[in-house]
């Protein structure tokens, strides 16, 4: 069976854009895939966070990960600090890729220009690297992500390949598996730019946990053109196609089959808006349920660990060999 792992971070509330673009994806691959699953603790620590909301995050992902339909029992979910094989491996990484390749990331310069005045971490300059080794440590051959993250998975394959074409065969070289629909969920009031959960609250963000009337309202005030025509062209109608997007993803049709049905800007925002509502449904219910009981999540997320250690320290030995360090 082929190995998919994928990871997100606690770094705020998850949003429509994680759902459709990863999760939805992470869920029906573990029917034929040994999944490996993580939440990348680690990786949020490259923006500030308060500790008690750090600690709050992680666990709330972790269940509406289970809440998603991620079962910790026939797939590995565990937390990635608790894997130390991830910040070991990560320096080999920083090693073998250039200042010039992380330097070309966009999402570095995307959020390092963010805030001229705010703190940029070198974690955050560095990240791919450890991206790199958090992929590479379970011998990965698919790798689920939305858009936005194909050039860190494309670096990722070319830290592998160097790896190997320097030290022998080491690493398997993944590959990325993006959806057809929802693989880029854009923000409702600004259809230019991803929705993302760093950007805190927004009246063009959906949340997960959101109340219906909310996501109802928030639905009914998207942004989308003055020409009045439904059609799928993200380029001149970014507003429209998002919503189209949003409903293929949430109903598996394609989103140019779906402009077909509509004349209308208002029946296609209420339709969208609906099928995301009866999405989040059972997952909120799911998620309420699991919030009470945080014990029994946090002995899951150690089950997990446990068996992701047990791979990661085979790996992280064979790269340790091969690049001439004393075992
Ligand atoms: N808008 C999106 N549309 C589709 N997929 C998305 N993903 C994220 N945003 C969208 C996918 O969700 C997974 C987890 O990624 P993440 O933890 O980096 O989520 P985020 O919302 O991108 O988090 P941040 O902290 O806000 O980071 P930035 O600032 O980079 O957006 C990934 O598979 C991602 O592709």
């Amino acid at each position: 069976m082929k190995r998919v792992f994928s990871g997100i971070q606690p770094s705020g509330e998850l949003h429509l854009g994680n759902l459709l673009g990863a999760l939805i994806n992470w869920e029906r691959l573990q029917d034929d895939h040994d999944a490996v699953y993580c939440v990348v603790d680690l990786h949020a620590l490259t923006l500030p966070q308060a500790p008690e909301v750090l600690r709050q995050n992680t666990i709330n992902l972790a269940q509406l990960l289970m809440a998603v339909g991620i079962d910790p029992e026939r797939s590995i979910l565990f937390v990635q600090s608790h894997v130390p094989q991830h910040p070991q491996l990560a320096w080999l990484m920083e090693c073998t890729v250039s200042y010039g390749e992380l330097s070309r990331m966009t999402a570095f310069k995307d959020k390092s220009n963010r805030d001229s005045t705010k703190f940029v971490s070198a974690g955050l300059f560095t990240y791919p690297a450890l991206q790199a080794a958090d992929i590479l440590l379970y011998d990965t051959d698919v790798v689920p992500v939305g858009d936005d993250q194909r050039q860190h998975i494309e670096i990722t394959r070319d830290i592998a390949e160097r790896f190997n074409s320097r030290f022998g065969d080491t690493f398997v070289v993944p590959e990325h598996r993006i959806p057809p629909a929802g693989a880029r969920v854009m923000d409702l009031q600004h259809p230019d730019r991803k929705m993302s959960k760093s950007e805190g609250e927004s009246p063009g963000t959906i949340w997960v946990l959101e109340d219906e009337k909310k996501i109802e309202k928030k639905f009914k005030r998207a942004v989308t053109d003055s020409d009045g025509e439904v059609r799928f062209d993200i380029e001149s109608k970014p507003g429209v196609s998002n919503l189209l997007s949003i409903l293929g993803a949430a109903t598996g049709k394609s989103p140019e089959a779906l402009a077909e049905s509509y004349t209308q800007y208002g029946p296609l925002k209420g339709d969208t808006a609906e099928a995301v509502i009866e999405l989040l449904r059972p997952i909120q219910a799911r998620f309420a349920e699991l919030q009470a009981d945080p014990a029994e999540t946090e002995r899951l997320l150690k089950m997990g660990a446990d068996k992701a250690e047990a791979i990661a320290a085979d790996v992280l030995a064979r790269a340790k060999n091969n690049i001439g360090l004393l075992g």
